[in-house]
């Protein structure tokens, strides 16, 4: 939980960000309420059944977490421009031919945006998920921005040649 708490004074997607947290938390609780039942169990078919749950709850904390965890979406192509957003921070500066395309990572908790500004390439990057987006700008240099409202830090420079 500690990596989750720097996330709470992050403005951005609230809802994103509760759902995860409120999914582990909710599966953490339903772990901890079989642990105490198993505990309590005397009898024998009380005890197995109370085991039987603690297992399913297990369960349940384990593939949530892998799901948090792992970075769902589109797979990185042979080619492609990897682009990790991390932190709510995008690259300082991404390079890119026209024609290329963008493995745009987001392993943040919450939405991001990869727009660039003065043209029609706006890409929405759901939470731990990874999309791909080609480039079909002329060359030049161009401002990238995350335009959810709080992330105007989140800023680079998209270099096309
Ligand atoms: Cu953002």
């Amino acid at each position: 939980m500690l990596l989750l708490s720097s996330h709470l004074s992050h403005p951005g997607s609230p809802v994103d960000f509760l759902h995860a947290v409120l999914a582990i938390v909710g599966r953490w609780l339903a772990a901890i309420a079989a642990l105490g039942a198993w505990r309590g169990a005397t009898e024998p078919g009380g005890r197995r059944l109370a085991a039987g749950a603690l297992g399913l709850a297990g369960a349940a904390v384990a593939v949530s977490a892998v799901a948090v965890l792992t970075v769902s979406g589109e797979a990185l192509r042979v080619g492609d421009v990897p682009v990790v957003i991390a932190g709510s921070q995008f690259p300082a500066n991404v390079t890119v031919t026209t024609g290329e395309t963008l493995h745009l990572d987001n392993r943040d908790l919450f939405r991001h945006t990869f727009t660039v500004a003065d043209t029609d390439l706006h890409v929405v990057l759901p939470a731990s998920t990874a999309t791909r987006a080609a480039v079909e700008l002329p060359p030049g240099s161009y401002d990238v921005i995350c335009d959810i409202p709080g992330h105007e830090h989140m800023t680079a420079v998209l270099v096309v040649d």
